[in-house]
C-alpha cells in the first residue's frame, strides 16, 4: 500500500519546496518563484542536451556531403532549419547560459547574478530586481559534451541584505552564507538535487510529466566510502600531502582494502556519485595551478554545501571550505569534499605538515 501512494501521492519539486516555505510564517513564495526559473532552466538544457547528438549529425554531414549530393544538401538544410526554427546554431553552454540568464531576470526575484560563461555580472534592471543572488555554472563539464558523458548545471544562492543598488560584494560572501544550493545532471536521467539548508534531496525528472519528482528524500552521504575520485594525470605536480594520500588510497597501511578509483571530469557526476556510494573527490592544488582549478562560488560552494547538510565535509586544504571569503567572482580554490571520514583524513595529513 505504501508502494502505491508512493506512486499516486507525487512529490514534485515545487510542491516540496511549498511545503518548506510554509514552516516560515513571513514566507510570500518567493523563493518558490525563484526555483521554479531554476528548474525551467534545468529542463531546457535537459531537453537540448538530449538533442545535441542528434544536431551534430546533421552539421557533420552537412559538412562533408554538401558537393557530394545537392538534393542530400536541400535535406540537410530544411531539417536543420525546422529543428532550430531558423535560429542560429548556438554552442550548447552559450544556449544554456542564455535561458538561465533570461528565466532569473524573469523571475523578478534576483538582483545580482554571477555566471562561469560572463566575465562579468550581471545586475538586474531596477523593474525586474528580487531579493535573491544567484551563482551558476550553467553546463560545467565542456570536455564530455561531445562524446554524451554526463554534464551538469550547479547553482547557489544568497539573499541580498539591503534595497540600495547591488553591486558584487553582494555575492563576494562566504558560502556558509548562502541558503540553497544544487545542481542537475543530464546523464542517463535528469536529476535534481537540492539543499534550502535542511537536508539533501533529490528529484528526477518524469519526462512524461515534465516534472521532478522526489525520488531521494534526505540523502545522507556514507561516513567513509571505498572510492576516491581526483585527476591522475596531474601527479607530478601536487603537493605533499595529497600525494601521500592518495598513495594510501592505493596502498592502505592499516591492512584495508585498496580504494577503487572513479573519475567522469565532470563534477556534477563525480560529486553525485560520492553523495550516494561515499568516498572522496579532489581537485587539489599543484605547481601548475597553486589554487587548483574549479572555481569557488558557482563549483566550490554550492557542492560544499550539500555535502554538509549530507553529513560530510568539504576542506580546501587549509580550512572548511564554506568559510572561505572570495575576493574575485571567479575565484579558485583547491576542494576535497566527501564522506566524514575520508575528509578528515586528508586533513590530519595537512595538520601534520604545518
Ligand atoms: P569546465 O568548467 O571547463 O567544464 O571545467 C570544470 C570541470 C569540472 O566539471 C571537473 O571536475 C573538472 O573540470 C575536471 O578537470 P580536469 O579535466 O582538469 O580533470
Ligand atoms: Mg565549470
Amino acid at each position: 500500500h505504501e508502494a502505491d501512494a508512493f506512486r499516486t501521492d507525487l512529490m514534485t519539486i515545487t510542491r516540496f519546496v511549498l511545503n518548506e516555505q510554509s514552516k516560515y510564517p513571513e514566507s510570500r513564495g518567493d523563493f518558490t518563484i525563484l526555483l521554479s526559473n531554476i528548474v525551467l532552466g534545468c529542463k531546457f538544457v535537459c531537453s537540448a542536451v538530449n538533442k545535441a547528438g542528434l544536431a551534430k549529425l546533421i552539421g557533420l554531414a552537412g559538412d562533408t556531403n554538401i558537393q557530394a549530393s545537392f538534393f542530400l544538401f536541400l535535406f540537410i538544410y530544411f531539417l536543420t532549419f525546422f529543428l532550430s526554427c531558423g535560429e542560429e546554431q548556438k554552442k550548447l553552454d552559450v544556449l544554456s547560459n542564455d535561458v538561465f540568464i533570461k528565466a532569473l531576470v524573469s523571475s523578478g526575484r534576483t538582483s545580482v547574478l554571477v555566471s562561469e560563461e560572463d566575465e562579468e555580472a550581471t545586475f538586474v534592471e531596477s523593474s525586474k530586481r528580487g531579493k535573491y543572488c544567484v551563482v551558476f555554472d550553467p553546463l560545467d563539464g565542456s570536455s564530455n559534451i561531445d562524446c554524451g558523458v554526463s554534464i551538469g548545471t550547479i547553482f547557489g544562492i544568497y539573499t541580498m541584505e539591503h534595497s540600495d543598488e547591488p553591486t558584487t560584494k553582494d555575492v563576494l560572501k562566504p558560502g556558509n552564507e548562502m541558503v540553497a544550493a544544487g545542481y542537475c545532471m543530464y546523464g542517463s536521467s535528469c536529476m535534481l538535487v537540492l539543499s534550502t539548508g535542511t537536508g539533501v534531496h533529490g528529484f528526477t525528472l518524469d519526462p512524461s510529466l515534465g516534472e521532478f519528482i522526489l525520488t531521494h528524500p534526505d540523502i545522507k552521504i556514507p561516513k567513509k566510502g571505498n572510492i576516491y575520485s581526483v585527476n591522475e594525470g596531474n601527479a607530478q605536480n601536487w603537493d605533499g600531502p595529497t600525494t601521500k594520500y592518495v598513495e594510501r588510497c592505493k596502498y592502505p597501511k592499516d591492512g584495508s582494502p585498496a580504494k577503487s578509483l572513479r573519475y567522469v571530469g565532470s563534477m556534477v557526476a563525480d560529486v553525485h556519485r560520492t553523495l550516494l556510494y561515499g568516498g572522496i573527490f579532489l581537485y587539489p592544488a599543484d605547481k601548475k595551478s597553486p589554487n587548483g582549478k574549479l572555481r569557488v562560488l558557482y563549483e566550490v560552494f554550492p557542492m560544499a554545501f550539500l555535502m554538509e547538510q549530507a553529513g560530510g565535509q568539504a576542506f580546501t586544504g587549509k580550512k572548511r571550505a564554506l568559510d572561505l571569503v572570495p575576493k574575485k567572482i571567479h575565484e579558485r580554490s583547491p576542494i576535497f569534499l566527501g564522506s566524514y571520514d575520508d575528509v578528515e583524513e586528508i586533513k590530519a595529513l595537512y595538520a601534520a605538515e604545518e
